[in-house]
């Protein structure tokens, strides 16, 4: 059986969702805007009710070959000659609706956990309904919120157990996220969902039938901020013949560099921004964000001084350069320190895409998700890893991201999940001053806006040039206070020497 689970439509008669809508008019509307197949669930009606409901739903999906499904009620769908039923974990099981339906029905189940997958595979399932992927109004007693990384294990245990099942995702899906949920649950071996079931994101909609044909356009079409070049090996002779020409054109383009950081190092990261020849802008404002990001610059969301309402800033204009592809950076800072915090990682990252994350050690711990991680201040602190465990941290939490993370210390470790690479520049003055880890962040990000192929790539370039810079006005320097200015006239002066043909400094960089 060939069928399309692009996009998947379940219903929802209750009036916070359908409103005063007919069902069938709205299903006829989706249908003609894209559904690919339907389900009805409707936990509430009398049964005759549901059997005219399915009738009903039938005159206007049959005709155009859309499959509709029933939840749960296999007597309906016998009923009424569906096409099939969706059975959650505490339905009729798998084995005995299909001796009722048949070989030629389809049958879908709900699914949580790896074992369950496993199981419904195993069972004869045609697909599975994965989720739940993000809490939903719809369903207020939802078993689990599993997130992206859930979603993503289920697929990777079904693709290493051999199972051949196709799968959709559920759960406080829409057109915001959708594109995302598609990208970064893909595994590392290339498994990835049929497509998506929403509830609210049709049924709800003032217009189903232009709200489903934009659902069906965003599954059809790679995300903006996708990297689609094949990951290039890239050596250090590479790197080295590079990464003086990004740092030239970064002086001849002079991207826009949008920080939204903290109170603490705004003057400072508009001067780091400057130095390295990027246009900076420092805006806290979500709403201008759509504006900005419409420049073709790059983008820092930097957790330093975070509220509430700072947070809602940074979750409008994560959305509005994830909608244009224009690059986004996360700095995580004190990520573990507070549970304000690290609420507030978990809601960037629900909330949208960061081609790079890049903190200290705890942060980058933090963010993967470790528990437990002790954080005084925003201060990096000691290291409780190994450096074979630093690597192997970075490296796996790009590929679950699928985006580039960095992790700075005296080395710095940086990954896009495949390319790995540790880079020993910088001066211990970095250590002593405010701002030097949200100052490479804004760094990075410059580079971002200019190097668009390889992400990695542009991220080395960026560290590359500011830990070179460090390391040369170290020398001018007698203590942190005076190193500060001779910093930034070194960024200065290395982008200085590159317009000029004079790439001799990036002989300096220490990376393997
Ligand atoms: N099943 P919306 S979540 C019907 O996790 C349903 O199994 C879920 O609604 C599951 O698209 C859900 O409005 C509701 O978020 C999804
Ligand atoms: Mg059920």
């Amino acid at each position: 059986m060939d069928i399309d689970y692009s996009l998947y439509l379940v219903t929802d008669s209750t009036p916070a969702i359908l409103g005063d809508k007919d069902l069938a008019s709205v299903v006829e509307a989706a249908v003609e805007g894209g559904v690919t197949i339907v389900q009805l669930r409707d936990k509430t009606s009398e049964t005759a009710d549901l059997i005219r409901i399915a009738e009903r739903l039938l005159e206007v999906t049959r005709p155009r070959g859309v499959p509709l499904l029933i939840n749960d009620r296999v007597d309906v769908a016998l009923a009424v000659g569906a096409d099939g039923v969706h059975i959650g974990q505490d339905d009729i099981e798998l084995t005995a609706a299909r001796k009722l339906l048949g070989p030629e029905a389809i049958i879908g189940v709900t699914v949580t956990s790896e074992e369950e997958a496993l199981i419904a595979a195993e069972d004869g399932a045609n697909y599975l309904g994965i989720g739940t992927v993000f809490a939903t109004p719809t369903k207020e007693n939802a078993k689990s919120i599993i997130g992206i990384s859930g979603v993503r294990a289920i697929l990777a245990s079904l693709d290493s157990a051999g199972e051949i099942v196709d799968t959709v995702c559920i759960g406080g899906i829409n057109a915001t996220n959708l594109q995302r949920v598609l990208y970064q649950t893909t595994t590392t071996n290339g498994k990835r969902l049929e497509g998506v079931a929403v509830v609210s994101a049709i049924i709800a909609a003032e217009d189903p039938k232009k709200a489903a044909a934009e659902l069906l356009r965003l599954v059809s079409e790679p995300p903006r901020f996708a990297s689609l070049h094949r990951k290039a090996a890239l050596s250090r002779e590479d790197i080295i013949g590079r990464v003086p020409q990004i740092v030239k054109r970064l002086a001849e383009k002079k991207p826009l560099c949008h920080n939204m950081t903290n109170l603490v190092v705004q003057n400072f990261a508009a001067n780091v921004a400057l130095c390295i020849g990027a246009s900076p802008i420092m805006s806290n404002n979500g709403l201008e964000a759509p504006d900005l990001a419409s420049l073709g610059g790059a983008l820092v969301i930097n957790m330093g001084t975070t509220t509430p309402e700072i947070r809602s800033n940074h979750l409008k204009a994560l959305a509005a350069y994830n909608a244009v592809g224009g690059p986004v950076l996360l700095d995580p800072v004190g990520a573990g320190a507070t549970e304000q915090r690290r609420q507030g990682v978990k809601a960037l990252m629900a909330g949208g895409y960061f081609d790079v994350i890049k903190g200290n050690e705890g942060e980058i711990r933090t963010v993967s998700g470790a528990s437990g991680v002790k954080q005084h201040g925003v201060d990096s602190g000691a290291s409780a890893l190994s450096r074979d465990e630093r690597s192997k941290l970075v490296k796996e939490l790009a590929a679950r991201e699928r985006n580039v993370v960095l992790m700075t210390g005296s080395t710095d470790y940086i990954s896009d999940g495949e390319r790995t690479f540790a880079i020993s520049n910088g001066h211990p003055y970095l250590g002593e001053i405010t701002g030097s880890g949200c100052t490479l962040g804004t760094t990075v990000a410059a580079f971002l806006a200019v190097e668009r192929e390889d992400k990695l790539l542009a991220a080395i370039a960026g560290i590359l040039m500011y830990e070179i810079a460090a390391e040369r006005a170290a020398g001018f320097a007698n203590g942190p206070g005076t190193f500060v200015p001779a910093f930034l006239d070194q960024l200065y002066r290395i982008r200085k020497e590159t317009e000029n043909g004079d790439m001799t400094w990036i002989a300096r960089a220490r990376i393997e």
